[in-house]
């Protein structure tokens, strides 16, 4: 009898403690936008919006400084967290070519462990998400007015509104109806904005429409202290953005001004977009827009290259910046949810973009290059009661990061084969556990849309080495303690050769510690040369401009 009440005893505390771990293991809360420049958060930097919603996670926790991307394009990024590991390995160079399911994602792994999953809005995969219990997903890019989501359980169904509306709609609704409360949970809250062509919500098209932002320094960059790539980029606000798409200038504006449609897309953008809305949104687009244009029609004739450029910066801010309006207010939506059910003290909120942005710094906009607007990203976590509430860090952490950093939060063990490392001391204060000292990247998607080309790269916190090669071979090495806006490449200077030496030698051992080389690059270049001459129409003319036939 005693030892029946003996082993009882013990069946129970242990099951206990089973239950307990079990309700113990936090919940993950994954909110990533698409191209949010850390510039357009408040808390890295308030002089162009201010984003009090998105602040609240740094607030509550850490504010990374120093985040980065492996490879600063949507999908491949997306796939390197999912996985953990970097391009060369996940083989997902592009945003063109599908993603391989058969790598394992970390959201694979949390579903084995008893997670229950979701993930809702863009992934840009060309297929679905393995791994999740529930998921509505945007075709691709997806649109911003009226969107269709590609749903696992209700097939494909287009939805009336505004896209970020929507996602967090859905989100909440996942939230307050499927969620089970006996299961810990992780949750993809993915936005489509503040992607191009940067489409406000009706509420924000006029607040914007109105304001003038500060210019960056950088404007009107002539490039002349850097290397072929970024003189050859086709990213400059003046002359590669378009007139309709990305200005909002109507196309029956273009012809009446003579602007030619260069791209051939220019309009078709416009009517991608703007084409889709109801009445009523449109007629609210137009109440914004038709002055717009009609004082445009007037200023056009006299305006200097220089005019445009400023104009230009002034429009793109507007709708840019009103696109994270909306994905501030939303966040406070789901973040006030978190509150008021008693979900924010096991759960880990991370806020993150799938890479930076130019906002016109070099003159630019879009992103790819390893430079510091595109290279960084945001990143704020909290996780009330583990992470001390307002830290900042500076240490180099990048999307490789997430997967072994949910896994580890999540008792889970590590796959050997991820290549980041579990920000875990980062997040509690073991700092000193901390002892990355370089990051590697690497970009692919070349030739194609921006012309931005090959190149790899090693970054230090003081500096960085980049090789652009294909169809150039070129060196560039920025100081960036004493060259922050990285307009002087200092490769050839003497002061620099020991720096540049070392740094040769550091890069060599990083690409060899992650398993990349000029063999593999090589290789991957041939296949996307090849998957290029199978596909038509908006890659030929970029194609063709490098002698592809
Ligand atoms: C589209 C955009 C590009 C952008 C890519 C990739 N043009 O092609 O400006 O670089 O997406 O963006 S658009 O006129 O179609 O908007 S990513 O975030 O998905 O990588
Ligand atoms: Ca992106």
């Amino acid at each position: 009898m005693r030892i029946l009440y003996l082993l009882l005893s013990i069946i129970f505390v242990s099951s206990c403690s089973e239950e307990k771990t079990a309700k113990q293991r936090p919940n993950i809360v994954f909110i990533m936008s698409d191209d949010h420049a850390y510039q357009a958060i408040s808390a890295y930097d308030n002089r162009l919006i201010h984003t009090p919603n998105i602040d609240r996670v740094a607030k509550m926790g850490i504010l990374f400084t120093n985040a980065s991307v492996t490879n600063s394009i949507c999908a491949p990024s997306r796939a390197t967290i999912l996985t953990g590991k970097h391009t060369h390995i996940n083989g997902k160079t592009d945003n063109h070519f599908p993603f391989d399911t058969t790598n394992v994602t970390f959201p694979q792994l949390l579903q084995e462990a008893g997670y229950q999953t979701a993930m809702f809005g863009k992934l840009h995969f060309g297929n679905n998400p393995k791994g999740f219990d529930q998921f509505k997903i945007l075709p691709g890019q997806g649109v911003y007015y009226n969107p269709i989501f590609i749903t696992k359980n209700e097939g494909t169904y287009e939805v009336e509104g505004y896209v970020t509306d929507i996602i967090t709609d859905m989100t909440l609704d996942w939230l307050e109806n499927e969620r089970k409360a006996d299961q810990p949970f992780f949750l993809a809250y993915l936005h489509k904005a503040p992607h191009r062509e940067w489409l406000p919500a009706e509420r924000h098209i006029a607040e914007f429409a109105q304001k003038t932002f500060p210019e960056p320094a950088t404007l009107f960059d002539d490039y002349s202290g850097r290397g072929t790539a970024a003189k050859e980029a086709e990213m400059n606000l003046l002359h590669h953005m378009n007139w309709a798409g990305d200005s909002k200038i109507y196309p029956e504006v273009m012809d009446q001004l003579g602007i030619p449609d260069a791209s051939g897309w220019d309009k078709g953008a416009f009517e991608r977009e703007v084409g889709r809305m109801n009445l009523t949104q449109r007629a609210n687009w137009d109440k914004v827009y038709q002055p717009m244009n009609e004082a445009f029609i007037q200023a056009f004739p006299n305006m200097t290259d220089e005019d445009k450029m400023r104009w230009r910066y002034q429009r793109y801010m507007q709708d840019y910046l009103g696109t994270i309006a909306s994905v501030d207010e939303n966040v406070g939506r789901v973040l006030d949810y978190l509150e008021a059910n008693g979900l924010m003290e096991n759960t880990i909120i991370v806020y993150t973009s799938d890479q930076g942005f130019y906002l016109g710094e070099h003159g630019w906009f879009d992103k790819r290059f390893v430079y510091d607007e595109s290279f960084k990203t945001p990143l704020l976590v909290a996780w009330p009661g583990k992470i001390q509430p307002g830290t900042k860090s500076d240490e180099l952490v990048q999307n490789l990061d997430f997967a072994q950093t949910f896994l580890e939060a999540a008792g889970i063990p590590q796959p050997e084969d991820m290549q980041g490392e579990s920000l875990m001391p980062l997040l509690t204060g073991e700092t000193d556990k901390w002892t990355r000292d370089a990051v590697y990247y690497h970009y692919y998607e070349y030739p194609s849309i921006h012309m931005v080309k090959r190149h790899y790269a090693i970054v230090t916190k003081e500096y960085k080495l980049i090789h652009f090669y294909y169809d150039v071979d070129e060196w560039e090495l920025y100081d960036r303690v004493n060259d922050p806006q990285e307009l002087k490449n200092v490769y050839d200077d003497p002061a620099y050769k020991e720096i540049r030496e070392k740094l040769h030698e550091d890069l060599e051992a990083l690409r060899e510690k992650y398993g990349d080389s000029s063999e593999i690059s090589q290789k991957l270049l041939e296949e996307y040369l090849d998957k290029l001459r199978g596909t038509e129409q908006r890659l030929a003319p970029s194609f063709k401009k490098v002698g592809g036939d």
